[in-house]
């Protein structure tokens, strides 16, 4: 196998002028509890927090990752179920709709609005984090992932098993493989191998009865228009087609081959702006340097600025651990830690003029290009839910952090963001002015789910998923009439009025 080759070009020192930088709950408890045990036939008691239980509070934080919606206003779940089996999910689904309640599931914990483990009605969380098994088969380059997996130990599992397979999947090791994958999920391969739900070729899915559906029993077009899609909330698993062989890839032409990270960032200390390039070549180093001396002459780069690593080296890089670092520390889940940010993101379409882009650095925040482009291009945007691909140059992401716990440190970042994000308009993506489902961003449209559903949920729907949106709504009404699995951005249904569909 090919070790693949990894590159820092670039790091410009710029002047920086502006950088400024419910109801009862032990009742609940009671009749919940029941519901289950009569549902999943076994003892479900060990499973169900309730607010009164000492470890209520534990296993809550362990997946909140981010620190703003751990204040104590942030409203709170009535009961989280840590489901071990099918049937407690199933279960789950049943008696939250039987006790009316509203169900937000969670995996991994990182939607930037926290939508997984907070809401403004009574709930219950469905909590994944046991349910994380993972079944790698190196010989039919798949492997099941259970919903709760994170990314880490999804690498880990494949690295196990074999060292000729990887996975296109993101970079920070404690994101759940069930929001990212069901949510697109990209990284450093994005651009030779395309989404991690591109690589999904079955998943087990509860619909809003409970029943526990595969590919086959749910058909086509609800596979297609994939589970969080389609719905919002639903257990699943996947058949993940890890990467193939790296001594493969040579064969691919360099730009297909080169997904780059570009990585610009502000320092809000410091008076200037630094802005890094890194990069994941599949191959090795000289050829990349002759693709570069070729394509872009004026970096210089040399073949000591890139460090050849094999698939594991490269996971272990990306996330700034140390050499002969042993692949262990990818099994970390860091519970209970998180800082506070606000997220959010563009679509490129065409050049930003050099004028624009002198006006972003003097108001730079935390700013990631992800070049597009590749096999993004490649997958006709009808094919899947996700539907950014041919005419996108790169994707922005916007991001602020902060630490202090006051109000005023969160009006002072949010307002900053928002400012951009404005300022940006006319050199990103218009009608619709597009975004990445899995960088969640309230600012773009919330469904307050009264008369108009389906009105407020376009407003965000195209947004998120452009021309698919209508044929999404489509399959979420057929599977979903009630409108069970819901969130604030989740896919509305068409009203029915005297038999009629109104849209
Ligand atoms: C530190 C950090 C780094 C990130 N890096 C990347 C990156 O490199 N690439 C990238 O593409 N994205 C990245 N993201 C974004 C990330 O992909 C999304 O936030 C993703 O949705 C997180 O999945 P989760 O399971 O951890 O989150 P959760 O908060 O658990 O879930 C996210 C959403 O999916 C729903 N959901 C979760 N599990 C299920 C399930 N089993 N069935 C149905 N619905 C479910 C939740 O209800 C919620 O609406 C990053 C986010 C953070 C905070
Ligand atoms: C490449 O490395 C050399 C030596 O370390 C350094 O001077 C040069 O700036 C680097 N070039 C790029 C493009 O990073
Ligand atoms: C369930 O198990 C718990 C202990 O784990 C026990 O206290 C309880 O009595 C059991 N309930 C039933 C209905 O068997
Ligand atoms: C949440 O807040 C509590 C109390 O301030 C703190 O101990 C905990 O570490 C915080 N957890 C997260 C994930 O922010
Ligand atoms: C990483 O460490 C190994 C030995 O532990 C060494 O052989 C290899 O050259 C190192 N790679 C880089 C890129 O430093
Ligand atoms: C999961 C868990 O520990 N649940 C406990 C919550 O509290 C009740 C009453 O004390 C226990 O019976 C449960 O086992």
């Amino acid at each position: 196998m090919l070790p693949l080759a990894l590159l820092i070009l670039l790091t410009n020192l710029l002047p920086l002028s502006s950088l400024a930088a419910i109801s009862d709950s032990s009742s609940s408890y009671n009749s919940f509890l029941k519901c289950m045990q009569k549902q999943s036939q076994k003892n479900v008691s060990n499973v169900i927090y309730s607010q009164s239980n000492t470890s209520y509070t534990s296993v809550l934080r362990a997946y909140i990752r981010n620190a703003r919606l751990n204040t104590s206003s942030t409203k709170k779940p009535l009961l989280i179920v840590t489901a071990t089996s099918d049937s407690h999910v199933s279960a789950t689904v049943i008696c939250t709709k039987t006790l009316g309640m509203r169900l937000k599931t969670r995996s991994g914990g990182h939607d930037y609005a926290g939508l997984s483990y907070v809401c403004d009605v009574p709930f219950v969380i469905l909590d994944m984090f046991r349910l994380r098994s993972i079944e790698v088969d190196a010989a039919d380059q798949s492997a099941w992932v259970q919903a709760g997996a994170t990314l880490g130990e999804l690498y880990y599992s494949i690295w196990k098993s074999t060292n000729l397979l990887g996975f296109p999947d993101g970079i920070c090791p404690t994101v759940g493989t069930g929001g990212h994958i069901s949510g697109g999920g990209y990284g450093n391969m994005l651009r030779k191998h395309g989404l991690a739900s591109d690589q999904v070729v079955d998943a087990k899915i509860v619909d809003a009865k409970g029943n526990i559906l595969d590919r086959k029993s749910m058909g086509e077009d609800s596979f297609l228009g994939n589970p969080r899609r389609w719905g919002s909330e639903f257990w699943c698993r996947f058949v993940v087609q890890v990467a193939e062989r790296c001594s493969n890839n040579r064969r691919r032409s360099f730009h297909a081959n080169a997904p780059t990270t570009v990585v610009f960032y502000g320092k809000r200390s410091s008076i200037t702006v630094k802005s890094t390039i890194v990069a994941l070549y599949l191959g090795n180093a000289e050829e990349l340097v002759s693709f570069f001396e070729n394509d872009f002459p004026l970096l210089g780069l040399k073949k000591e600025n890139c460090t050849e690593l094999s698939w594991m080296g490269s996971v272990l890089w990306w996330n700034n651990v140390q050499n002969g670092t042993s692949p262990d520390v990818l099994l970390n889940r860091k519970p209970n830690s998180a800082v506070s940010g606000f997220r959010k993101s563009d679509y490129v379409q065409k050049p930003i003029p050099k004028s624009g882009l002198e006006s972003l650095w003097m108001k730079m925040i935390g700013l990631v290009f992800n070049p597009y482009g590749g096999r993004m291009s490649e997958i006709p945007a009808s094919d899947t839910p996700f539907p950014h691909r041919s005419g996108n140059l790169f994707k922005i992401q916007y991001s602020v952090s902060w630490s202090d716990s006051g109000a005023e440190a969160e009006r002072d970042c949010v307002t900053k963001i928002r400012s951009l994000f404005s300022f940006m308009t006319p050199y990103v993506s218009e009608n619709p002015r597009s975004a990445y489902l899995n960088y969640r961003d309230l600012d773009i449209g919330i469904n307050h789910f009264g008369k108009n559903s389906y009105e407020e949920g376009k407003v965000y729907g195209v947004k998120y998923f452009s021309d698919n949106f209508d044929r999404l709504v489509k399959v979420k009404t057929a599977v979903d009439p009630e409108n069970f699995f819901k969130n604030e951005q989740s896919i509305p249904i068409l009203q029915r009025v005297l038999g009629k569909i109104l849209a």
